[in-house]
C-alpha cells in the first residue's frame, strides 16, 4: 500500500497522548498503518531563516515548519482568516481583501510545497486539508509532482455569487482542479463548486461528480466528517466528580441546563443564541430559576480584528441578561471563556438536557455529534441544531432551527425542555445510529479509498458510497420533524 502524506495547517503532536480528538487520532492511526509524513506549520513565528523540524516516530515522519512574521500576517491572519474564512462563511461584510494578503498566501503555499517535495516518493498518496492550502497541489504540480493528491475542505463552500466578489477567484478555483479528489462536508457545498465550475469556468461536471482537466478527471464529492463516537461516549460515561456535584445541585433545585460549546467565532451565532435564550425567559416566566445556559467559548484567532469585537459583544450581552434576570442563587447565563478538557466537556454534555448548536454557517459542527454521542441512551437530552450547520444535512431528528429567528429558537428550546422521554429516546436512537455509521473512521476510509483508486478505477466503482441523506435532507429542514 502507498505511503500516506498528510498536509494540514498545523501538524498534530503524535507524541502526546492527549490529542484533541477523534480526527487527529484517526489520521495518526492511518499514518501509522501505512507509514508516511504529516507536514505543516509548527505554530511558531520565526524572524530568521529556520529549517523545519523533523521527527521520526516509527514509520511516521512529522515535518513542522515555522512562519516568518510577514507569512503570519499575510498568509495566516490575512488571506486565510481575513479573506477566505469570512468569505466561505458567507460574511462578505467581514472580508478584508488586500493584494499583499493574496501574495503572501501564494508565497507560503509555494514555499511549503518546495519544502515537502524532496521528501516525497513517486507512489505517495497526498491528502491536503482545508482553506489555508487550496493552491498546494498546483504548487506541487508546478514542481513536477505527479502523485495522487486529494483535498478536503472542512468549512463551507459558498455559492458562485459570493465567491466572485473576491479578486483572483478564478485562479483559486482553477487551482482546486489540480487535485484528483476534492471533498466537501455537504452536498450543498459540492453543488456550489459544481455551479461555479459550469457558470464561471464553463466546465462540464458529469453526473458522477467528475470534471475533466488537462487529460485527468477530478472527482468532486461529499464526505461528511464524523467523530470517534465510541471513544466519546465512553468518556462521557466516566464520572467527573466536579460535574456530578453540580448536576446533583441542579437536580435538587429542579433545574435544567442548556449547553453551548464553540470557539468564540462570529460564524457560531453566539449573540443570536443569547438573544434567543433571553426570549425564552421573557416568553416563559415559569422557566426563571428553572433553567440556565452554560456557554463555553474559548478564545481563538485574537489577532484578527473581528474576534475581539465578538468577545466584547458577548460579554456585554451576558452581563445584561444576568443583570435583568439573575437571582441570589440563580445565574441564568454561565459563560466560560477558556478551553475545557475533553473529558469534562463530555460529562457536561451528558449532564445537560439540551445541546444548543446554532451557527450562522458551519462546515459540519462536531459539537453537535459529540453532544449526541455523550447522552445517556435511556434518558437522553435533546439537540437543537441550526439549519445552517453542515451537520443538519444528516441530523434531521434534532430540532432544526433558524438561528436568525429568536422566536423560532426560543420555541424549540421550550419544546426540547418539555419533550417526553419516549420522544427523546426515539430521536436520540436515530441520531446516534447515524453518527455511528458515519464516524471519523468511516470518513477517513472512504476518502482514502477514493484517492487510492485514482487512475486505476472508473468513477462509481470500488469505494463505499456515502451514508444516504435522510429523506427530508434535500429540502429545507422541517421544524416539526
Ligand atoms: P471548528 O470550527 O473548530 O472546526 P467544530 O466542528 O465544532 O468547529 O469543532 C470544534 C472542536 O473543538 C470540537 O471537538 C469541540 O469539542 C472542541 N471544543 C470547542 N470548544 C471547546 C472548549 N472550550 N474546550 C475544549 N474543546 C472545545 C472546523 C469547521 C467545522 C468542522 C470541523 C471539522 O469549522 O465546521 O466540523 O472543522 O471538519
Amino acid at each position: 500500500m502507498s505511503r500516506l502524506v498528510i498536509v494540514s495547517n498545523r501538524v498534530a503532536d503524535l507524541r502526546s497522548s492527549s490529542q484533541s480528538g477523534g480526527l487527529a487520532v484517526g489520521l495518526a492511526d492511518a499514518l501509522r498503518a501505512r507509514g508516511g509524513i504529516w507536514f505543516g506549520w509548527d505554530g511558531t513565528i520565526s524572524d530568521g531563516p529556520a529549517a523545519p523540524a523533523l521527527d521520526d516516530i516509527g514509520p511516521v515522519r512529522t515535518i513542522a515548519a515555522p512562519l516568518t512574521p510577514a507569512d503570519y500576517d499575510e498568509y495566516y491572519v490575512g488571506f486565510a482568516n481575513s479573506v477566505l474564512w469570512p468569505l466561505f462563511h458567507y460574511r462578505l461584510d467581514l472580508v478584508d481583501y488586500r493584494a499583499e494578503f493574496h501574495d503572501g498566501y501564494m508565497r507560503v503555499n509555494a514555499r511549503l510545497a518546495e519544502t515537502l517535495r524532496p521528501e516525497l516518493r513517486a507512489d505517495d498518496v497526498i491528502w491536503v486539508h482545508d482553506y489555508h492550502l487550496i493552491p498546494f497541489a498546483a504548487c506541487l504540480r508546478a514542481r513536477g509532482c505527479r502523485q495522487r493528491i486529494g483535498f478536503f475542505l472542512h468549512i463551507p463552500f459558498p455559492p458562485p455569487d459570493l465567491l466572485t466578489a473576491t479578486p483572483n477567484h478564478g485562479a483559486l478555483i482553477e487551482a482546486l482542479l489540480e487535485y484528483d479528489v476534492v471533498g466537501f462536508q455537504t452536498s450543498g457545498d459540492a453543488a456550489n463548486l459544481k455551479r461555479y465550475l459550469s457558470e464561471q469556468l464553463c466546465r462540464e461536471v458529469r453526473d458522477d461528480g467528475r470534471v475533466d482537466k488537462g487529460g485527468r478527471s477530478v472527482l468532486v464529492e461529499r464526505f461528511p466528517i464524523g467523530i470517534d463516537v465510541a471513544a466519546f461516549a465512553e468518556m462521557a460515561r466516566q464520572p467527573s466528580s466536579e460535574v456530578e456535584l453540580d448536576t446533583l445541585r441542579q437536580r435538587i433545585l429542579g433545574r435544567k441546563q442548556i449547553i453551548g460549546v464553540d470557539r468564540l467565532d462570529y460564524s457560531k451565532g453566539l449573540p443570536e443564541r443569547l438573544t434567543a435564550f433571553e426570549r425564552l425567559l421573557t416568553r416563559h416566566p415559569e422557566l426563571e430559576r428553572a433553567v440556565s445556559l452554560l456557554q463555553i467559548a474559548p478564545p481563538t484567532r485574537e489577532d484578527v480584528s473581528a474576534y475581539p469585537a465578538i468577545r466584547k459583544e458577548l460579554e456585554g450581552m451576558t452581563g445584561s441578561i444576568n443583570g435583568r434576570f439573575a437571582d441570589i442563587n440563580w445565574t441564568p447565563v454561565r459563560y466560560i471563556h477558556r478551553a475545557v478538557p475533553r473529558e469534562r466537556l463530555a460529562s457536561l454534555f451528558r449532564a445537560s438536557q439540551v445541546g444548543l448548536v446554532t451557527p450562522l454557517r458551519d462546515g459540519m459542527n462536531l459539537v453537535a455529534k459529540e453532544y449526541v454521542a455523550a447522552q445517556d441512551p435511556d434518558d437522553p437530552g435533546v439537540l437543537v441544531l441550526s439549519q445552517f450547520a453542515g451537520a443538519a444535512e444528516e441530523l434531521q431528528e434534532a430540532l432544526i432551527v433558524n438561528p436568525y429567528d429568536a422566536d423560532d429558537v426560543a420555541d424549540r428550546l421550550h419544546e426540547a425542555l418539555t419533550m417526553p422521554r419516549d420522544e427523546r429516546r426515539d430521536r436520540h436512537t436515530a441520531l446516534y445510529d447515524r453518527i455511528l455509521r458515519q464516524d471519523a473512521q468511516a470518513w477517513l476510509e472512504r476518502f482514502l479509498a477514493r484517492l487510492d483508486e485514482v487512475g486505476d478505477a472508473p468513477a462509481g466503482s470500488g469505494a463505499a458510497r456515502p451514508e444516504p441523506l435522510p429523506a427530508e435532507a434535500a429540502r429545507r429542514p422541517n421544524h416539526s420533524s
